[in-house]
This record gives structure tokens, C-alpha cells and sequence, in this order.
């Protein structure tokens, strides 16, 4: 998988760049690290960055804010490569085109749901812990040494993904990348507050409507609860529904935010045995992720959608014993 990607790279006069939607921490880290690598290792490269979405101001301090570009913005030309971190690229919307243009595709992803996306060449390991890992083990091959720069964008992914290794995707190697990282100059705890610990006040308050009025279900096993559309617009609801999956007893935590137009984004954690990765797709066919952490959006009203959701996962969980 690294010769062949390496070769995609290679060859690469110009490289078009992207990540799906629900841009976090690990995407951008992977994307940046991978530019700053790439400018190192092939200088006359020209790499372009261009997303459906625009860059969350919360990451902006770990790249360099102007080389992100509104997919819509930039003209699609057929770029020799293109590369898709982080998510599938059947995801992709307005970028889509700039990736397909593509002579060449390539994907570096741990989403298991990612597993039979259609590209030239890929880099995938479900096991792994963040796509930062995946990049920094491309560095290695290229013989790209690491810098602050580097570092830090590909720590963040690190400390993102494994929710600063407490997941279950938390393995020796992981924290040995994680020390090759600091000892190559971040500031764990400077990058761990900026990303994980500070929060917007709108995103506080989301966290405390959550906590006053969630149900359980299944005997207590499952947490949910729900927002509206406008609730959701108050603050980023990333991270919030472990609020819900960490509560005494609880197996699995579900999320359900209201997205107008007749569609619930819909977030799914697990610290059980219920893989709900395989539940995700089950309930929307673009919907995946993580064994312990996936999402769906469903057509459909709030209320609807989490009677039809909470019964599913009561369902998968009648089949496994409780913890
Ligand atoms: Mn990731």
C-alpha cells in the first residue's frame, strides 16, 4: 500500500487535495501534514486544497489558513492526482468533481465504511487509530523528517480520534507515535486544550440541555436525546453525544439533531460490543464510521427518526448481553 501510493505521488505534477464534510481535527491534521510533506519531498508539485466546507476556525492554528479553498471556487482542471483523507470519497459534494477530474485517486482513511470506495490506490487500515497515524507512517517511507509544523497537524488527529487516548483505538503504537510527535516539538497541552478541552459557550449550553433531558432505553443500556434545528445551530455538536455514552451503565449513546429540510444528523457511540458502524450503515446508506463511533443523517422528523433509531439499536442490543 505505501509503494503504490508513494508511486501515485511521484508521478504528480499537480495534486488536488480534500476531506469530506464534518471536518475535524484528524482531517485537517492529515491534510496539512501531508502538503508540508509533500512540499518537502517533490518542492515543484503544485498541491491545491479545496473543500465543501469551510475551514473550522477552531483548527485554523494547526495549517496555514490560506491554502484551504472553497471547492465551488476553484475551477476544476484534471489534476494528475488526487488524494481524499480521513472519508470516503463517495461522500465528497462540490469537491467531488475536482476529485473525479483526476487521473490518478488515491484515499488515506481508517473508516471501516471506507472499505470499498472506488480509487486508483489506497492506504487504508480500519485498525488504526487516526488517519494522522496513516500519514505519518507515508512520512516515514518518504523519509520526511518530522517538524513542529508536521507534528503538531498530525497530533491533533491523534489526540482527536482516540479523545486524547482514552478510545478503545488507543494501542502501544499509538502512543509511541504520539511521543516521536512531542519529542519533535508540540505543545500537548496547549493543542490538547485547543481542541478538546476549550468550547464555545453555545456548544456548553447544547452540552447542558443534553444532560437535563436524556432517556434511556433498553433497560437502561442506551442514553438518547434529541435537538432541534434551531438548538443546533447555537453550537458545534461535535463530541457531545459522549456525554451521553459515559453515563454509569450506559452502552450506547445516540444524538439526534434536527437539520431542517427533513433530514437528522444522527451521532452513535458504543463502549460495548455493538458495532455501530454496521448499525449506521444499516439505518442510511451513507451512513458509517467507527466500530464505537459512527453517524447517519435520515429523511425524516426529529421525533420519527429517534423512535425508528432507539428501537434499532434496542434491537442489536437484544441479541449481546449487557456488560
Ligand atoms: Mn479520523
Amino acid at each position: 500500500m505505501l509503494d503504490e501510493v508513494t508511486r501515485a505521488f511521484a508521478g504528480a505534477k499537480t495534486v488536488v487535495m480534500t476531506a469530506p464534510s464534518d471536518l475535524d481535527a484528524d482531517a485537517i491534521g492529515a491534510l496539512e501534514g501531508l502538503r508540508r510533506a509533500v512540499a518537502r519531498r517533490w518542492p515543484d508539485a503544485r498541491v491545491q486544497i479545496v473543500l465543501d466546507e469551510p475551514l473550522p476556525p477552531t483548527l485554523a492554528f494547526i495549517c496555514e489558513p490560506d491554502c484551504y479553498l472553497d471547492a465551488a471556487d476553484v475551477e476544476v482542471g484534471p489534476a494528475d492526482l488526487a488524494v481524499v483523507v480521513d472519508g470516503d470519497p463517495r461522500r465528497l459534494a462540490q469537491a467531488a468533481a475536482h476529485f473525479e477530474a483526476a487521473a490518478t485517486t488515491v484515499m488515506i482513511d481508517h473508516h471501516r465504511s471506507s472499505v470499498d470506495a472506488p480509487v486508483t490506490a489506497r492506504l487504508f487500515d480500519p485498525a488504526e487509530a487516526s488517519t494522522t497515524r496513516l500519514v505519518l507512517r507515508l512520512l516515514d517511507h518518504w523519509g520526511v523528517a518530522l517538524d513542529g509544523p508536521i507534528a503538531t497537524a498530525l497530533y491533533a488527529g491523534l489526540v482527536f480520534d482516540t479523545g486524547t487516548f482514552r478510545y478503545r483505538n488507543t494501542t502501544p503504537d499509538t502512543l509511541r507515535a504520539a511521543a516521536r510527535l512531542v519529542e519533535a516539538g508540540v505543545d500537548h497541552t496547549d493543542l490538547i486544550e485547543r481542541i478538546l478541552l476549550e468550547q464555545g459557550e453555545g456548544k456548553a449550553r447544547l452540552r447542558g440541555r443534553i444532560l437535563s433531558r436524556f432517556q434511556r432505553a433498553a433497560g437502561g443500556r442506551v442514553a438518547y436525546a434529541g435537538l432541534s434545528a434551531a438548538e443546533g445551530r447555537e453550537g458545534n455538536t461535535g463530541g457531545l453525544v459522549d456525554e451521553l455514552v459515559f453515563l454509569r451503565g450506559v452502552e450506547v449513546g445516540i444524538l439526534l439533531t434536527a437539520r431542517g429540510q427533513g433530514k437528522v444528523k444522527v451521532s452513535l457511540r458504543s463502549r460495548g460490543d455493538l458495532d455501530v458502524a454496521a448499525l449506521a450503515q444499516q439505518l442510511a446508506p451513507r451512513g458509517g464510521g467507527h466500530r464505537q463511533a459512527a453517524g447517519a443523517t435520515i429523511e425524516g422528523g426529529l421525533k420519527t427518526v429517534m423512535a425508528t433509531v432507539v428501537a434499532a439499536v434496542e434491537a442489536a442490543l437484544s441479541t449481546s448481553p449487557s456488560r
